[in-house]
C-alpha cells in the first residue's frame, strides 16, 4: 500500500485514561513510547482528545442518584455513564505528557453537553460529523492505523464509523489498551472483525 495515503489516528492518550487518572485504563501510560515512534512512519497524525464541558451528559454525576458504569437511555440511545472526566482546559484532559504533540491535527470531540462522542467520527448520534473524515479525505488518505485509549470505547467506535466511511482500517490491538466494562472488550472486538476492520 502506498505510504502516502497512510494516517495514524491516535485516540485519546490523556491524562485522565492513564494510571492515576479519572478513568484509568489499566496500563495506559505503557503505549506512549511505542506510539510516538510509530508517528515516524505515516506522513499524517492525528491526535483525538475527550474534552468534555463541566456537567456532560456522559457523567454520572449528571444524572441524579445515577452509579458511575451504570447505563440510561439518551434520545440518542443507550449511553454509559461516566466518572467525570476529560473536562476542558483540566490536568486530566491534557495528553500524557510524554505523547508526542507534533501531529498534523488535534481534534477535540465530546463537546456537546448532550451527546457523548466516542468515535472520532460522529458522535453517538451516529449522525453529528467531526470533520475528521472531510480533512482525511482532502489530504488524499485512504488507509488509517489506529492506536490508543480505550480499546473497546474510542478506538472501537472510530474504527467501525471509519470502516463504514470506505477506509481501509487496521487497529494496532498491541499499542491499545481497554477498560473492559461488562465483557465490552470481547463484543466491540467482535464488532471490528465484522466491520472488516482488521486487527492486529
Ligand atoms: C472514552 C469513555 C468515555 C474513551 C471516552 O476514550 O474510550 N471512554 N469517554
Ligand atoms: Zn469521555
Amino acid at each position: 500500500m502506498n505510504p502516502d495515503t497512510q494516517a495514524l489516528i491516535v485516540i485519546d492518550l490523556q491524562n485522565d485514561f492513564c494510571p492515576g487518572g479519572a478513568l484509568a485504563v489499566a496500563g495506559g501510560d505503557e503505549i506512549v513510547a511505542p506510539i510516538n515512534a510509530l508517528m515516524d512512519r505515516f506522513p499524517v497524525v492525528v491526535l483525538t482528545q475527550d474534552w468534555h464541558p463541566k456537567g456532560h451528559s456522559s457523567f454520572a454525576f449528571s444524572h441524579a442518584g445515577a452509579a458511575p458504569f451504570s447505563t440510561v437511555q439518551m434520545p440518542y440511545g443507550e449511553q454509559t455513564l461516566w466518572p467525570d472526566h476529560c473536562i476542558q482546559g483540566t490536568e486530566g484532559a491534557a495528553f500524557h505528557p510524554a505523547l508526542r504533540t507534533d501531529a498534523d491535527v488535534i481534534l477535540r470531540k465530546g463537546m456537546n453537553p448532550a451527546i457523548d462522542s466516542y468515535s472520532a467520527f460522529f458522535e453517538n448520534d451516529r449522525a453529528t460529523p467531526t470533520g475528521l473524515e472531510g480533512y482525511l479525505r482532502t489530504r488524499g488518505i485512504t488507509a488509517l492505523t489506529l492506536a490508543g485509549l480505550a480499546t473497546d470505547f474510542c478506538v472501537a467506535y472510530s474504527a467501525i464509523e471509519a470502516a463504514r466511511l470506505g477506509f481501509t482500517v487496521t487497529v494496532r490491538t498491541d499499542l491499545c489498551r481497554a477498560i473492559d466494562l461488562g465483557g465490552s472488550l470481547a463484543a466491540m472486538t467482535a464488532q471490528m472483525l465484522e466491520a472488516g476492520v482488521t486487527l492486529v
